[in-house]
């Protein structure tokens, strides 16, 4: 194959590419041996955040990743900048799980400004402002409005009482999970009238702020028979308020939950919790999967919708070893 052939061969590619990504409004991904990848993580505060981080950083051998991740320590301006850095390193592709659906709008757009094909994995964004497959390629996670319907029909099926007083934890203010696990669960659990919630509140998705918060409203709400929190971290906060106040989690109080962490598949075998809905960490191949589509030329479909398991006393025993 002579020069010229070659040349009008790249530039050949290059043109599908571009036509490709330019009819969706994205960037192309020119195919390489190696790409320069960036990870945006928000925090690092309880173990599926580490789960994740460590299923960016296990996959990049096998997918000829450079990675570069960061740490925002909690802080939606933080990860704002962290993203500003990487792409001021020259990242090929971003993989990004905004805190909260807001202020991260900021980085998607430079992140396309820049021409950084850009896909959102495990939390999106505000679609009132960022669009799938316009402003960012692709969100890559659970569906978060089931994941709070599946919770409260367990709860439905399986509480025995003739009264219900919930307690919600919720996740962290304006993320994608507390909006979605909020609408899905309270959508559904009206339509049973047995129950009622007395209390909502965050928890930031964190242990010992779950625990405190638990602590508080159950001064307020002393009959709560049934606490929802939007992860099992918080999950286990509750349940260790509950056990320091005297009660009996598993038996004069319903803990219901979702995420599916070893601590919490630990719970449900001894008695303490009675389900987990899955939300996996584990985004690294996935990652690599549709990232290798998108540079193989193909449109990615705008959600990359993961399906997710339901843990409770029948199975979570056969699950605990492959729990983070
Ligand atoms: C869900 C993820 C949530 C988990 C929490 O995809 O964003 O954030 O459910 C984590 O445990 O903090």
């Amino acid at each position: 194959m002579n020069r010229r052939t070659i040349l009008m061969s790249v530039t050949a590619i290059g043109l599908a590419l571009t036509s490709v990504a330019s009819a969706q409004g994205l960037p192309p991904l020119e195919k390489k041996e190696r790409y320069k990848v960036g990870f945006s993580q928000m925090e690092s505060n309880n173990p599926w955040r580490i789960a994740e981080t460590k299923s960016f950083v296990d996959t990049a051998e096998s997918c000829n990743w450079d990675l570069i991740t960061t740490d925002a320590a909690g802080s939606a301006a933080k990860q704002v900048a962290d993203v500003e850095s990487m792409i001021a390193q020259g990242i090929d592709v971003l993989f990004l799980p905004p805190r909260e659906e807001k202020p991260l709008i900021p980085a998607v757009k430079r992140a396309q400004a820049a021409g950084i094909p850009t896909f959102l994995v495990d939390r999106s964004v505000d679609p009132n402002a960022a669009v799938a497959g316009e402003d960012f390629v692709a969100f890559l996670g659970s569906d978060f409005i089931d994941q709070g319907r599946r919770v409260a029909e367990w709860l439905s099926e399986n509480f025995e009482g003739d009264k219900g007083v919930i307690v919600q934890l919720e996740g962290t203010t304006g993320s994608s999970p507390a909006n979605d696990r909020k609408k899905g669960f309270d959508d559904a659990i009206a339509a049973d009238d047995r129950f009622e919630i007395v209390a909502s509140q965050t928890g930031d998705f964190a242990r010992d702020l779950g625990r405190q918060v638990m602590e508080t409203l159950l001064q307020a709400h002393p009959d709560v028979n049934v606490v929802y929190a939007h992860n099992d971290e918080m999950a286990i906060g509750a349940i260790q308020a509950l056990e320091l106040a005297g009660r009996t989690p598993g038996e004069d109080v319903l803990v219901v939950s979702i995420d599916g962490t070893r601590d919490a598949l630990q719970a449900i075998i001894d008695g303490k919790m009675g389900v987990t809905v899955e939300s996996s960490p584990f985004f690294g191949p996935l990652a690599c999967e549709v990232m290798n589509r998108y540079a193989d030329g193909e449109t990615i479909e705008p959600w990359v919708q993961v399906q997710d398991r339901i843990f409770t006393a029948e199975n979570a025993a056969d699950h605990i070893d492959e729990a983070y």
